[in-house]
């Protein structure tokens, strides 16, 4: 049927815009590796998000099968069959609505096409894109009592809409169904359960009363999300396991077209957990609607403080970071033409938002003072509290930052050094635990690998602040070592290593302990981060042996692939530990640069990293061991 097709205007431009997608990929999706991947998931979802927000959809089913293929379906009103109001071909027929919406690039997203995107509008590139880096795509539409379907290979229609069989007349929706295209995307990726969960969790957090299902049948794994209450449920939720001050205080109001949600409440935690959200996107380098935010809450909570007498006319005025510790809170904006920084960089940019984000939950949070002087209080007083640690946690980490840079002149005992001095060439492993320290000091390659062993348990204080790890010696022999210094003394051409690698188990305590040393870098050594210096070794998980010959695999996956090509004559040990591997092991698998995969860890990464850490550091001792363990083995990759 393909052959019948004839190609008209619209659709030889059609063309032209799919081999652009798959000529430059990174243009629509950013890359070709897993962030791009599950891109192509949200932007389809986005769609029935859209039709959700619009009114007409209420459930959205997601699954991923078990050929990496997967399907979103929405009960929405179904796209439209039949000829599009616009596109027109060379002879001045019409083109068919569905091919329009699947090939024209740009025609549902933000490149115009009339009718607002109110999802997503990060990406907003269109369901064209992911049917173009589609090996093929299938479009199934219920309407008006017809089941229609559409396919696509590559982007290119086969032949023209059909009619595959009836439907119920109030059975409307619209079902997608792609295969990414291997050619396109990095070798061996693929998505991410946990990954997809986060971002399908925060969509319906803002999206209330949408019922979300995400199947992961190559797992059979599933998780429904449902959230009656909107983002007030998410704060609840964040606040699960912290002692609270005062129920949430929600608001939600439309000023000039946008619509302006938030929710806030005060806790007992020592932390600051606000997220922020346009058009359902989690904008996690925050903008106009967050400092909107957090400037009305400072401004607020001095106003009512010294109204009340609660902050004396001697006391200084509470500063933003005073007011943000224990504060957990949601700002959701819908904007019908949100600006954000960048492609890749998630901040929204649109100045009004900020004035009207202020006026909003100034009013509503004032108000809910002003009724509830007990809360009020409270609130004061975790201010108060949280001015005078401040105050003196400055005092002792300047302290430490000034004695840091002087000792950072001598190198630590435990650091086994280089012998080379040319930082472009030389690496330093940060190793977890003794035993491991010294098969590392053994298996390395003196000459240019430095090897730093940290005791155990690098923290053990619950609920510590971040200050506190600066006081910890395992903490100040890396700084040291590194050559540094750290915070606004932190200078790049101190660094004594080009490459520093943190090397740790594959467990729990491992991850725990990388978690805190991404949010350490993080926050005291971000150009680190940023010049592309700080990396994550990837040691083995299994041994197989077979004949004469030793192979070592990385994950599962590979096991069980190198399980069937040996068979059962293998025999298999898995590594609990580094501490498993002898010197030679360890070399062979996780540090020699001929055979290691290291990491590359980038802001985003440690980003997440620093969240985590909030999380880590809460207060319930057995929600965060759940955290840590369910989290583990993907902390392992990255996927923090
Ligand atoms: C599985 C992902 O993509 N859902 C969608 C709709 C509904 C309409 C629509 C979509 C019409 C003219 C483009 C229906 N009725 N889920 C989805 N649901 N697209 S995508 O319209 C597309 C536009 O050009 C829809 C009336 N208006 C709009």
């Amino acid at each position: 049927m393909a052959d019948n097709v004839k190609y008209d205007v619209s659709s030889i431009q059609a063309l032209e815009g799919i081999e652009h997608v798959r000529k430059r990929p990174g243009m629509y999706v950013g890359g070709t590796d897993i962030k791009a991947l599950h891109h192509l998931v949200y932007e389809v979802v986005d769609n029935a998000i859209d039709e959700a927000l619009a009114g007409f959809c209420t459930r959205i089913n997601i699954t991923i099968h078990k050929d990496s293929s997967v399907t979103v379906e929405d009960n929405g009103r179904g796209i439209p069959v039949g000829p599009h109001p616009s596109k027109k071909d060379a002879n001045g027929k019409p083109m068919e609505t569905v091919d329009v919406v699947m090939t024209v690039i740009g025609a549902g997203g933000k490149f115009g096409g009339g009718g607002y995107k109110v999802s997503g509008g990060l990406h907003g590139v269109g369901v064209s894109a992911v049917n173009a880096l589609s090996e093929w795509m299938t479009t199934e539409i219920r309407r008006d009592g017809k089941l229609w379907r559409q396919e696509y290979k590559r982007g290119v229609p086969q032949g023209k809409i059909q009619q595959v069989g009836k439907a119920d007349k109030d059975q409307t929706g619209t079902k997608q169904t792609f295969k990414f295209d291997k050619v396109i995307f990095t070798e061996d990726i693929d998505y991410r359960f946990d990954t997809l969960v986060q971002r399908f969790r925060e969509m319906s957090f803002v999206t209330r009363g949408v019922t979300l299902r995400f199947v992961d049948e190559r797992a059979e794994r599933e998780m429904t999300f449902y959230f009656e209450g909107g983002i007030t449920s998410f704060v609840r939720y964040l606040n699960r396991n912290r002692e609270n001050l005062h129920p949430v205080v929600h608001v939600e109001k439309e000023i000039e077209n946008i619509g302006i949600e938030a929710a806030i409440q005060y806790t007992d935690a020592y932390t600051e957990s606000v997220y922020s959200f346009a058009n359902t996107i989690n904008t996690i380098d925050g903008g106009t609607h967050l400092t909107g935010l957090r400037s009305s809450l400072t401004r607020v909570i001095n106003d009512y403080a010294r109204k009340s007498g609660l902050l004396k006319d001697a006391d200084p005025n509470f500063s933003g970071d005073d007011t943000r510790e224990g504060l957990t809170a949601i700002v959701s904006v819908k904007h019908p033409g949100p600006q954000f920084e960048s492609q890749t960089k998630v901040k929204l940019m649109n100045p009004e938002v900020q004035t009207y984000v202020a006026q909003v939950v100034g009013e509503t949070f004032m108000t809910f003072l002003e009724e509830n002087p007990q809360a009020a209080k409270a609130i004061i007083a975790k201010c108060l509290t949280s001015a005078r640690a401040r105050d003196a946690a400055r005092k002792a980490r300047d302290l430490v930052i000034r004695k840091s840079a002087l000792e950072s002149l001598t190198l630590p005992g435990k650091l086994a050094d280089c012998s080379e001095r040319d930082s472009s060439k030389t690496e330093l492993y940060i190793v977890e635990g003794d035993s491991a320290g010294g098969s590392a000091k053994q298996g390395r390659d003196r000459h240019f690998q430095a090897i730093l062993p940290l005791r155990g348990k690098i923290l053990n204080t619950e609920r510590a602040r971040l200050d506190k790890i600066l006081g910890n010696n395992e903490v100040k022999a890396l700084i040291s070592a590194l050559g540094t210094g750290i915070g606004d003394n932190f200078d790049l051409e101190g660094l004594r290593y080009g490459r520093v690698i943190i090397m740790t188990d594959a467990d729990v305590d491992g991850s725990h302990i990388r978690t805190l040393l991404l949010t350490f870098f993080f926050r005291y050594m971000p150009q680190l981060i940023e010049d592309g210096h700080l990396y994550i070794a990837q040691p083995p998980l299994y041994r197989i042996a077979y004949k004469n010959n030793v192979k070592y695999v990385y994950s599962d996956k590979e096991k069980d692939k190198a399980l069937k090509e040996i068979g059962d004559k293998a025999n298999l040990q898995r590594y609990k530990g580094l501490g498993e591997m002898n010197p030679d092991q360890l070399w062979e698998t996780t540090m020699n640069p001929a055979n290691r995969t290291l990491l590359l860890v980038t802001v985003d990464d440690a980003a997440e990293a620093d969240r985590t850490f909030d999380m880590l550091m809460g207060d319930a001792v057995d929600p965060r061991k759940k955290f840590i363990q369910t989290h583990a083995k993907s902390v392992r990759n990255l996927d923090i």
